[in-house]
């Protein structure tokens, strides 16, 4: 098994972060060689194998009992150490591909990292599905180049792209409702909902005194608020006051109102946030912070032992809302949360401050509710806190009732319905399955509650479990979000996949069993997987969905009309395979609004609008229609043209924008 211990002073951050990054190393260094011999992986030999890695890795065989450990079941690589063909036979794995025609169980939702988007893939197939850009524009759908979405775009801020991490599902009575999920912006302090009857992100909110949204999560059961976790402590307001005086600089928790995407308050606290997830009964929400210090570099916040857990109790924060207890800054209502707040010193703290080592990482409730977990990152251990204990403890440290030893590097935790964690262990490269009562149990660091260890390839960022944020997992797929994929697929040049793992966690009895590899397009972090039937997509627009607010234009009500002397508004519709109008003609410098219906009842049936010359790209779904405002600077004429397949005369489906020179 991988060597869970550090050997550098655990007092001394440099030499503890020095070892995380050699640990590292060597796990790269015996993936790059073509041949290398067993010796180079103190894993294989533990596992008593006599195969060269490389065998090992096309064989598949990365299952079970490798890194097996006191605790773990058996041993499914049998006992001459072959590779897992007989395993397999003998498991209870189903089969995990989709035959063609037929669909997927669940939908999955995948965050695109600084891609911007999120991904709608098919589990188990893990055939991507389609892409949804929610903060940065997109050719394909047409994203941010009508006026709605670019505006939408716009009025979040002048920014060059987003960061998109951790999708959450609004949920009603603990479970997935199917109507909206929300993701974070890490690169800038946005918010934005993308609604899943269309499919579409339908509003983004540009959350005041933050500057990275990092954490994300709703609180359970009833999606009574959406929650933004500032991560990078700035100076508030951050307009060039305060520059060096770090004691007046914060992180900030935000909650949102889940339908008008407002911002209704926010909690300032010590140190910094993470991650977050919520308990089940309203009450709590919770957010992981790695600097305490609150330091500037690396070594300083990497320095201390212990940083904190923060338990946000929501009754609490409501009360002093309440009683006035907050000061406005930008628009918003703030509470000082910080440890030392006077809202903190009574009985009825907003936030309890719960220690645990080191650095921590993934922030995750169970299942039924009764417990929080922080990874330890550079703790080689994840920590259980009793949601419960919190409000009987007089001292939050106290409700930290078990610590299991899982390996290097614990990022993230999921869960599977029937008593286990799963952490995905980076420096490792493993997934960690542990009992979660058995380390309530057990000793302090102990690795009696670890079941069973999976090797994953390479660097595990998140791990999730089918519905494991639900009241009710699922329980049978598990995929790992891999960082590094290394040598797992054909050379692309420098920039590599990311390296996405189905590991079906169904069979207690037989193990986990990794069933493929996924590459993906950088950077997914998490995912969220929701069964197909809490979901009800719409296979076209519905019109009185935007009754008001913009125009059915049908064939006979197309045409151009001039609304100024120098505007004109043209209104097209269009259908298989041709636009209302075969030209239209405005004059050069005419203010152009072009509003386009796609007419067509039947599904699947996309009519694009391209005038390239002009900066102009819409793509209309069947029953919508979409607007665009530009300016018809240079007189000439131009093709318009459908840019999406739509019939065997697509190629003539087209029509022409004729500006005429202003002096003639
Ligand atoms: S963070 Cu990326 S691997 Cu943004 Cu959820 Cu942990
Ligand atoms: Cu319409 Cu191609």
């Amino acid at each position: 098994m991988a060597d869970t211990t550090l050997d550098a002073d655990v007092t001394d951050p440099e030499a503890v972060v020095d070892e995380y990054e050699e640990k590292l190393d060597d796990v790269l260094a015996t993936v790059d060689d073509p041949v290398p011999g067993v010796d180079d992986d103190p894993r294989l030999e533990l596992a008593g194998l006599e195969l060269d890695r490389r065998d090992f890795l096309k064989a598949g065989a990365v299952t079970g009992a490798v890194g097996a450990t006191a605790g773990c079941l058996g041993n499914p690589l049998g006992d001459d150490g072959s590779n897992s063909a007989g395993a397999t036979q003998q498991s209870d794995t189903p089969d995990h591909s989709v035959p063609p025609g037929e669909h997927d169980q669940y939908y999955g939702f995948w965050s695109g990292g600084h891609s911007g988007e999120v991904r709608v893939v098919g589990v188990p197939s893990m055939r991507e599905l389609i892409r949804i850009p929610v903060f940065e524009p997109d050719g394909a759908t047409g994203f941010g180049h009508d006026d709605e979405t670019s505006e939408m775009l716009a009025e979040t801020g002048d920014v060059a792209f987003g960061d998109a991490h951790h999708p959450v599902l609004s949920e009603s009575g603990g479970d997935y409702d199917g109507r909206y999920l929300w993701i974070n912006d890490k690169a800038n302090g946005r918010m934005a909902r993308i609604d899943l009857t269309y499919f579409e992100t339908d509003a983004i909110t540009d959350i005041p005194n933050v500057q990275a949204c990092h954490g994300c999560a709703v609180q359970s059961p009833d999606t009574k608020y959406v929650y933004g976790v500032g991560e990078f402590r700035t100076p508030v307001p951050n307009d060039g006051t305060n520059v060096d005086d770090t004691d007046k600089h914060w992180s900030t928790f935000t909650a949102l109102d889940p339908e008008s995407m407002e911002v209704q308050w926010q909690v300032r606290v010590s140190g910094n946030l993470d991650n977050a997830d919520t308990g089940k009964s309203g009450r709590w929400a919770f957010a992981t912070g790695y600097n305490k210090e609150e330091a500037l570099d690396i070594q300083g916040m990497t320095h201390d032992d212990r940083d904190y857990l923060k338990a946000f109790d929501v009754d609490a924060i409501e009360s002093a809302l309440q009683a006035g207890r907050y000061e406005e800054v930008n628009g918003v209502k703030v509470l000082d949360g910080r440890k030392e707040s006077s809202l903190n010193s009574g009985s009825n703290p907003i936030v309890r401050y719960v220690p645990v080592p080191k650095s921590p990482h993934g922030c995750d409730v169970t299942p039924e509710g009764q417990y929080v977990t922080a990874s330890g990152k550079l703790s080689p251990t994840v920590t259980i806190v009793d949601i419960d204990e919190l409000d009987s403890v007089s001292d939050p440290a106290n409700a930290v009732v078990g610590q299991p030893k899982v390996g290097l590097g614990p990022l993230h935790t999921t869960w599977d319905g029937r008593g286990h964690g799963y952490t995905s262990v980076f420096i490792d490269s493993q997934v960690v399955k542990w009992d979660v009562e058995t380390a309530v149990e057990a000793e302090k660091n102990s690795t009696d509650p670890v079941v069973e260890k999976i090797d994953v390839h390479y660097n595990p960022g998140h791990v999730q479990a089918v519905e494991g944020e639900t009241t009710d997992p699922a329980g049978d797929w598990l995929v790992s979000l891999n960082k590094l994929s290394k040598d797992r697929f054909l050379p692309v040049g420098p920039i590599h996949p990311d390296n996405d793992q189905l590991i079906h966690i169904g069979d207690d009895g037989g193990g986990m069993e990794l069933v493929m590899d996924e590459p993906v397009h950088p950077e997914p972090h998490d995912c969220v997987f929701v069964d197909r039937a809490k979901l009800d997509p719409a296979t076209t627009w519905n019109k009185e969905d935007y009754a008001g607010e913009k125009p059915f234009v049908t064939a006979g009500k197309s045409g151009v009309e001039r609304t100024g002397e120098e505007s004109v508004h043209v209104k097209l519709s269009s259908k298989r395979s041709e636009f209302s109008e075969s030209e239209f003609r405005v004059r050069e410098g005419d203010e152009v609004t072009l509003t386009v219906t796609n007419i067509e009842g039947v599904r699947d049936i996309i009519h694009g609008v391209a005038i390239p010359q002009h900066g102009i790209n819409l793509a209309i779904a069947p029953q919508d229609t979409r607007q665009v405002t530009f300016t018809a600077d240079d007189p000439g004429v131009y093709w318009v043209y459908c840019t999406y397949f739509c019939s065997a005369l697509h190629l003539e489906m087209r029509s022409r924008l004729i500006v005429e020179p202003r002096d003639n």
